[in-house]
C-alpha cells in the first residue's frame, strides 16, 4: 500500500464512522404507553365491553378504590390506555389494561381519587367509538 493509498483508506474509514454515528441517533421506539405504577386492582365497580368496534357503555361511574373490568369481544386485540394520547399520563391505572387480546378480560388498577378519566384505543386513538370516560366518585 502506498502512502497515498493508506491516507485514502484512513479518510474513508473516518467518513464511515461519522456516517455510522449519525445513523445511531434518533428515537427508534414507538409511542410510550405511559407509566405503569405498582398499584393493584380493587373490586370491580363496572364492566366495559369492546365489541362490534365500540366500547359499551362508553361512560361508567364507580367509587373511589374500585377498578373497571374491560372485556374484549371485538374479534381482535384492542389497546386500552389513558388519555391523553400518546403519553397516557392522566389516569395510569387504565394503562394496566393495555393490549387486550380478543376474548381476554382485564381489570384496571384501583382508582385512588375522585375525578374523571378518559380512555382510548391506543392503536386507533381518534376513533370515538372506542373512547370513553370513567367517573370516579
Ligand atoms: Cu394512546
Amino acid at each position: 500500500m502506498t502512502r497515498a493509498n493508506r491516507l485514502l483508506a484512513v479518510q474513508l474509514l473516518a467518513a464511515g464512522m461519522v456516517a455510522g454515528l449519525a445513523a445511531c441517533g434518533g428515537d427508534s421506539g414507538g409511542p410510550p404507553t405511559g407509566p405503569a405504577p405498582g398499584g393493584s386492582p380493587g373490586p370491580s365497580g363496572a364492566t366495559i365491553t369492546i365489541a362490534n368496534g365500540r366500547v359499551t357503555p362508553s361512560s361508567v361511574t364507580i367509587a373511589v378504590g374500585q377498578s373497571v373490568t374491560f372485556v374484549n369481544n371485538d374479534g381482535q386485540a384492542r389497546n386500552v390506555t389513558s388519555d391523553p394520547h400518546p403519553v397516557h399520563t392522566d389516569c395510569p391505572q387504565i394503562n394496566a389494561v393495555g393490549n387486550l387480546a380478543n376474548g381476554a378480560t382485564r381489570l384496571t388498577q384501583a382508582f385512588p381519587a375522585s375525578r374523571s378519566c378518559g380512555f382510548h384505543d391506543h392503536d386507533d386513538p381518534d376513533n370515538a367509538n372506542r373512547r370513553g370516560t370513567i367517573v370516579i366518585q
